[in-house]
């Protein structure tokens, strides 16, 4: 199956706000089953919709060390958040960088599942981490507006040269 191409910090398509999803079509299943297979190649623990161009809200997510323990989530809500955290975040949008950001440790989540059903479940440490994480994609937003203005147009730099080098 064809890889999907991963939008690059600082395009601004990764700036759109996702709508909801309508309904879970087989085309929306076989975007989100692509999506988790372009994640695992990369390799990544979570990939939303925003980052492969399709401004619709589902993200795709797997935090087990043995990558066999997929989650599959369209219109993702979090309902009830608790604690903070600090990790070092990466993005699959933001290659070769990594920076603390603090986030809630506990989370309440909402959402339907690749069945089409409503589910709701609670995350902590890394998978909470990881599903706000996505969930900020589909707001445009990235981690890198978590961190200072200087090192923000640090990494944008960085990145803006490697792309030119390449093309
Ligand atoms: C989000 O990120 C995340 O820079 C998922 O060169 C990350 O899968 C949530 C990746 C950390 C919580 C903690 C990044 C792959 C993958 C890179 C990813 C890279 C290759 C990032
Ligand atoms: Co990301």
């Amino acid at each position: 199956m064809a890889l999907l191409d991963i939008l690059r910090f600082p395009d601004p398509k990764l700036r759109t706000k996702a709508v909801p999803v309508e309904a879970i079509t087989g085309k929306l299943v076989e975007l989100a089953d692509k999506m988790l297979e372009t994640m695992y190649l990369a390799p990544g623990i979570g990939l939303a919709a925003s980052q492969v161009n399709v401004h619709q809200r589902l993200v795709v997510l797997d935090i087990s060390e043995e990558k066999d323990q997929p989650l599959i989530l369209f219109n993702p809500l979090i309902i009830t958040q608790d604690g903070e955290i600090e990790s070092s975040e990466g993005c699959l949008s933001v290659p070769g960088f990594y920076e603390p950001v603090t986030r809630s440790s506990q989370i309440q989540v909402n959402a339907i599942n690749r069945a089409g059903e409503e589910i709701t479940f609670e995350a902590e440490d890394l998978l909470a981490v990881c599903i706000q994480h996505e969930m900020d994609h589909l707001e445009g937003k990235l981690f890198v507006d978590y961190l200072s203005n200087t090192k923000r147009q640090l990494i944008r730099k960085k990145l803006l040269k490697l792309l030119k080098q390449r093309a």
